[in-house]
């Protein structure tokens, strides 16, 4: 249950990489021989694979490491070029450290961020969007679906009033890209971040999807092999997008093992793997609530993906999962890479469960039972200091 961490692969994503080097391992876009054909076929409808997935245009998605990766490259490659002193990012208190750090990393240009508050269960206002979206604001950052409340934000209303504005959108798909039907056109979004090891696939790729006009004009991130047209001495041009964005020898098995996995996601279909979450964390917050666990988010399963943040009275997050551990459940504790939420709820970690399309409705009550193994164990312990203390006051000298 941490698969927001990270997903376990199927046997046919393994056997997609194992395959590659087994058979057809050459490096890409550079021989003319036969296994460099095959590589670079493989590599090259592997994108194509992905573009489908997403509802765009292999030219508009570029290979990376991962959802941390594409956002770091458009704070450099459009960050750097675009913006000037006195812009904004304008961006939200509920982001994962990878869609906020990079952007902290341009103030150093003067440029100013912005942030939405999280509101109610853990909701963002548009009312308060509209209000902060100023002629300053030239890029908007935000999360589909929040890695620690769950919510599901409106990123296609929210593109819409940036575009009103004049501003251009990133969106973090991380959390939502592997959970649900996405086109990635008719969202109208200009970025789009994510990861492949959280959707089946290997670690080690992730996609940019960005608009073709977008990477057009963004300079390249990195310099080196095959992001270049010509190269002279003192000067080199640039190839066309996405190669201008993929300098050096790229992850061509891991982006066949992605394309592996998102067949798989496509047989099993996006609607599916979406209404079996909701299933799950519609049982897993009624069944927390019985127990008097408390869990984070909002209340309503059609706004929130397949996370599920809880604490446990007074137990610490990490003790809640050390005694989980030893029920062979695995859920994450701590901060979960977004410090700024844990400020807001006020508390130093949160548990999470976070499902994905093997889990099933048995390990939710399985999830429970160790929740209440944990309440018991501390629930004891809770009586024994409390005699503890009492017998120590009853000594004090008066
Ligand atoms: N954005 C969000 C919303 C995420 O949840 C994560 C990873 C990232 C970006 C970064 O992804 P990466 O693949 O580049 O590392 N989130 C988590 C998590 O919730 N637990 O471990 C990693």
């Amino acid at each position: 249950m941490d698969n927001a961490a990270t997903t376990q692969k199927p046997i046919q994503v393994i056997e997609a990489v194992r395959n590659f080097y087994a058979h057809s391992n050459s490096n890409v876009h550079r021989g003319v021989y036969g296994l460099a054909e095959e590589a670079t076929e493989l590599y090259e409808g592997a994108r194509e694979t992905v573009a489908h997935f997403i509802g765009a245009e292999p030219n508009g998605v570029v290979f990376v490491r991962g959802a941390t990766e594409a956002i770091n490259l458009v704070a450099y490659a459009f960050g750097f070029k675009k913006l000037r002193r006195g812009h904004k990012i304008l961006t939200t208190e509920m982001e994962h450290h990878s869609n906020l750090v990079p952007w902290q990393m341009l103030e150093s240009k003067g440029i100013k961020l912005e942030f939405l508050r999280i509101r109610g269960s853990g909701e963002l206002s548009l009312d308060e969007f509209q209000e902060k979206l100023d002629d300053s604001v030239k890029l908007v950052a935000v999360t589909q679906t929040s890695n620690v409340l769950g919510t599901i934000n409106p990123v296609k209303e929210m593109a819409e009033l940036a575009h009103d504005n004049g501003s251009l959108i990133l969106v973090d798909g991380a959390q939502s890209v592997p959970h649900m039907a996405i086109n990635a056109e008719k969202l109208d979004v200009d970025f789009l971040a994510f990861s492949g090891h959280k959707m089946l696939g290997p670690m080690g790729i992730g996609c940019l999807y960005a608009k073709p006009e977008r990477l057009q004009e963004m300079d390249p991130f990195q310099g080196g092999g095959e992001m270049i047209n010509t190269v002279s001495l003192r000067h080199s041009t640039w190839a066309d997008p996405p190669a201008k964005f993929e300098a050096g020898t790229p992850n061509a098995e891991g982006a066949v093992g992605l394309a592996a996995a998102v067949e798989y996601l496509e047989r099993l279909g996006m609607e599916n793997v979406r209404s079996h979450e909701e299933k799950l964390v519609d049982y897993a917050l009624k069944r927390m609530q019985e127990i008097g666990v408390e869990a984070y988010g909002p209340s309503d399963t059609k706004k929130r993906g397949g996370v599920v943040s809880f604490n446990v009275g007074g137990v610490h997050a990490h003790d809640v999962a050390t005694i989980l551990d030893s029920k062979a459940i695995a859920v994450r504790a701590g901060h979960h890479c977004a410090q700024p939420i844990m400020r807001w709820l006020s508390v130093p970690a949160t548990a999470r469960a976070s499902f994905y399309v093997y889990n099933t409705l048995e390990e939710v009550d399985r999830l429970i039972a160790g929740l209440e193994d944990v309440k018991s164990v501390f629930g004891r312990m809770e009586v024994k200091k409390n005699k503890r203390n009492l017998s120590r006051k009853h000594s004090l000298p008066l």
